[in-house]
């Protein structure tokens, strides 16, 4: 009864494995998830406010929108987008087919770009969203013609895939209203998609380019697969457009931030990206799902690549710009499920992967095997008698399943000088500084270069270290409470500046210890 039992689906039940040599550097570690997201995930929904999988849990989707197709349509095709699930590990791909600016309505042979976006996604097990892309056009009623005859077709293409996301409206502006025209346009149009597609999400643009979620949280459709979309840009907006974030999904109202940058809300100037960061863990404790704009060469602050860049993928560090090895990072940083208990049914497929011949059973967190995880460390200072111990590690997974964050506890050793209260404070973590918790207690024995540790957790949220992935770093710092100079010289886990691999702090996995020495 349910369309997905019948969907044809065969991509990606088997692992994309990179063939990159696994190099001690950040930058070159693949993400090699062991399973595609779709096959991980499925067929999407929403429930209860939230985007959810087939097995019904909850499902925060990342990735990069292109730049407008009828521009940087060189950078949307299968080699750019494998390599953005492998490197990148994302797990949503947007095209932005501009409807006015050269866009479809003048030239409707860029939905070509859409086409093969889709069978691309559909290959490589990636979710893809359609973004019909008003702008200077601001209300989505001018061409809603138009829009319901194309997403009458793509519908009719695409309704039996579970990887597809219709967003039907990017920004409605120019004082266009979510009553007034944004609704009324919505109910037309998902009537129109769901006469072909019964179940596929569909995202709604809001008013004053998709900030205005509160109204739509308001007055929600109908359509039961429906989100809301919110952009926003880390230069120009802020706490006031979080809030409203926390007031819709407050209603139950899904939201889905199809389009963010790290520059102002031009797309050029900064790029913002501690203001980027705030948002990102906003979003990520939310499980709200993201996308990037954008993957483009242009000269502006807010495309990922840097003038030239290959249209195959294949990008080094070099090529990225400041803002594109930001996203990169934060995409990789959460490039596994965040909650992932049982695999939903990948389909009917058996599944072939064009790449490595597949076979590869998908694979689920679990305790690794002795030794597969490693702990890097480095100090963030080198000088040992200031107030504060800052540690920075990094977590590496060399084993062949991902490994849940959470089930992970990291200690890290020192001497208080006699010193009392344990101040710590994370100052930066790739998966995000909120999803770290800390709590320190005496270290029992008699070692005189420990006799305090701090104990570093992660929640849900933190997600999970892929096989062959890392967590990326951690910066910690404690102090003692009346902040005085501390000994560093007599501290157990203290060491030098440079990073590489670190016996002296200590990795417990479900409380076993997996990687380190404790102090004798
Ligand atoms: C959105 C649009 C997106 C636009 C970015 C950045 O617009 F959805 O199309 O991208 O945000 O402004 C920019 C490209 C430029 C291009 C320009 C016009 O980066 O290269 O020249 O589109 O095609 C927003 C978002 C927010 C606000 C204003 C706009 N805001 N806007 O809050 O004021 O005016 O485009």
């Amino acid at each position: 009864m349910r369309m997905k039992q019948w969907k044809k689906w065969t991509a990606g039940a088997s692992a994309a494995v990179l063939a990159l040599s696994l190099g001690m550097s950040a930058w070159s570690s693949p993400v090699l998830a062991a399973t595609t997201p779709v096959a991980q995930h499925g067929q999407l929904s929403v429930s209860n406010g939230k985007l959810v999988d087939a097995s019904g849990k909850p499902v925060q989707l990342r990735g990069m929108s292109s730049h407008g197709v009828q521009w940087y349509g060189n950078y949307v095709n299968r080699d750019t987008m494998k390599w953005l699930r492998d490197d990148w590990g994302i797990s949503v791909f947007r095209v932005a087919m501009y409807t006015a600016e050269n866009g479809y309505i003048s030239n409707p042979s860029v939905a070509n770009k859409v086409k093969e976006a889709v069978a691309a996604a559909k290959e490589l097990g990636v979710y893809v969203i359609i973004d019909w892309h008003i702008l200077s056009d601001n209300d989505p009623n001018i061409y809603k013609a138009q829009a319901k005859s194309f997403f009458s077709e793509m519908a009719g293409l695409y309704g039996n895939l579970p990887n597809v996301i219709y967003e039907i409206a990017n920004e409605p502006n120019g004082g266009v209203t979510w009553n007034g025209q944004i609704r009324p346009y919505a109910l037309e149009v998902t009537q129109t998609i769901r006469a072909k597609d019964p179940d596929n999400p569909i995202i709604v643009g809001t008013g004053t380019w998709s900030q205005d979620i509160q109204d739509a949280a308001d007055n929600q459709l109908p359509d039961k697969n429906t989100l809301y979309a919110l952009h926003f840009y880390a230069g120009t907006h802020g706490q006031y457009l979080r809030d409203r974030i926390d007031y819709a999904l407050g209603k139950k109202a899904a939201i889905f931030v199809t389009e963010w940058g790290t520059s102002d809300a031009s797309g050029n100037g900064g790029p913002y990206l501690s203001d980027s960061k705030t948002w990102i863990d906003f979003l990520n404790n939310r499980g709200v799902s993201w996308v990037n704009w954008s993957l483009s060469d242009k000269t502006e602050s807010s495309a990922a690549l840097l003038p030239g860049a290959s249209s195959t993928g294949g990008w080094s560090a070099n090529n990225l710009s400041a803002s594109g090895k930001f996203v990169r990072e934060q995409i990789r940083a959460g490039s596994t499920s965040i909650d992932s208990g049982t695999t939903p049914d990948p389909g009917t497929g058996g599944g072939t992967d064009p790449d490595n011949g597949g076979g590869t059973t998908p694979s689920e967190p679990s305790t690794p095997a002795n030794g597969s995880l490693v702990l890097q460390y480095r100090s963030a200072d080198n000088n040992p008698s200031d107030n504060a111990l800052r540690p920075i590690f990094n977590i590496k997974n060399n084993g062949s399943t991902a490994v849940k964050l959470s089930d992970l506890k990291v200690r890290y050793y020192f001497n208080n000088d006699g010193k009392s209260g344990d101040q710590t404070y994370i100052d930066w973590a790739n998966v995000g500084g909120s999803n770290v918790t800390t709590t320190s207690a005496a270290v029992s024995g008699s070692n005189a270069t420990a006799n305090r540790y701090v104990e570093f957790s992660f929640s849900n949220a933190a997600g999970a270290i892929p096989a062959g992935g890392q967590s990326g770093e951690i910066h910690a710092r404690i102090h003692p409470s009346d902040w005085s100079n501390y000994d560093e010289s007599n501290d157990y886990s203290y060491g030098s500046t440079s990073f590489g691999d670190w016996n002296k702090m200590t990795v417990y996995d479900q409380g076993k210890l997996v990687w380190g020495t404790e102090p004798k």
